[in-house]
């Protein structure tokens, strides 16, 4: 049945490997010193911090590794993910709902990996906010930043194209058409051509603009179907919303979401009543002034304390 979201586990993944600035991966712990916790268990909400996923492991090779198609940090990007996943799952089994708090857009290889494990008999939909697709593959990526390219290792049509772990980690595990898109604005010739290749419902800026924000949103759950068989996933990069809004990030593109239809957006994905997993991503306190690094945490907070507690207002 519908979840009632009183009980939520917390990922920290701190991961900056899949772009190249360093201060991403101190996202989780700028959002937790902000109060998220006690916010949320203001709100009557039994919260678990489970810890973070920390990349020690991996800095004693920490020599940047290619991947066959020149990915950045191949080897260290999946390894970290699939640790991820193993946690994302067991928060699941647990909790019934698993917030992880990125890092980079590339821990999104790991925690959609590790919804689907924790449903082997549900097929995991996704609705991907964000400037960008992130779907490019090695091949087609220009930057080599796996953050731009978590999409492409989930899909069952891109399988080929993808270059995985020697244990072939991870395995595909949708469809294009169990993925829908809000915010698009920053695109790619190639990545376009995998969206229209594959059918895929994108509503980029100009749609929102166009159709407003409630009709692109009902448009989404109407192709997405979540239900209890179809475990609904939100990965949120908060360059989706505008830079005005949420300055300190590190692909920012002006012209995006206002914080008011961010809000809606995850309003209507907890009243769906399905939500299992939420991806919140990109923040990187390094960037930008105190004002900006103050003004993209408040961002952050309220489209947390939407989606998670259904609530409006200050922190
Ligand atoms: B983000 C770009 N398409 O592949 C690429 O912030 C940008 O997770 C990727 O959405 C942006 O490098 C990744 C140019
Ligand atoms: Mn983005
Ligand atoms: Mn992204
Ligand atoms: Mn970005």
């Amino acid at each position: 049945g519908r979840l009632k979201h009183s009980h939520i586990g917390i990922v920290s993944a701190a991961f900056n490997k899949g772009q190249r600035r360093n201060g991403v991966k101190d996202g989780p712990t700028v959002i937790k010193e902000a109060g998220l916790i006690k916010r949320l268990q203001e709100f009557d909400l039994k919260v678990i911090d489970y810890g973070t996923v920390s990349m020690e492991k991996l800095e004693r090779n920490s020599s940047l590794q290619l991947g066959p198609d020149g990915e950045r940090h191949h080897d260290a990007v999946l390894a970290y993910n699939r640790e991820l996943a193993s946690l994302v799952r067991k928060v699941i089994q647990e909790n019934g709902l698993c917030l992880t708090l990125g890092g980079d857009h590339s821990i999104a290889i790991g925690t959609i990996n590790g919804h689907a494990q924790a449903n082997p008999d549900h097929q995991v939909v996704v609705l991907w906010v964000d400037a960008h697709a992130d779907i490019n593959t090695g091949g087609s990526s220009a930057s080599g930043n796996m953050h731009g390219m978590p999409v492409s290792h989930h899909l069952r049509e891109l399988a080929k194209d993808v270059n995985r772990l020697p244990e072939s980690w991870p395995t595909p595990c949708m469809s294009g058409n169990h993925i829908a898109y809000i915010g698009l604005r920053d695109v790619e010739d190639c990545e376009q051509k995998f969206l229209d290749d594959l059918g895929i419902l994108a509503f980029s800026m100009k749609e929102v603009e166009k159709l407003g924000i409630f009709e692109v949103i009902n448009q989404c759950f109407k192709h997405l179907q979540p239900s209890t068989d179809r475990p609904l996933h939100l990965s949120f990069d908060i360059d989706a919303l505008d830079p005005l809004e949420a300055p300190s990030t590190g692909t920012p593109v002006r012209g995006g979401l206002s914080l008011r239809e961010g809000v809606s957006i995850v309003e209507a994905v907890r009243e769906t009543g399905f939500l299992k997993a939420m991806d919140l991503v990109e923040v990187n306190p390094e960037l930008g002034s105190e004002k900006d690094v103050k003004l993209t945490l408040q961002a952050t907070k309220t489209i947390l304390l939407a989606a998670l507690a259904g609530r409006r207002g200050a922190f």
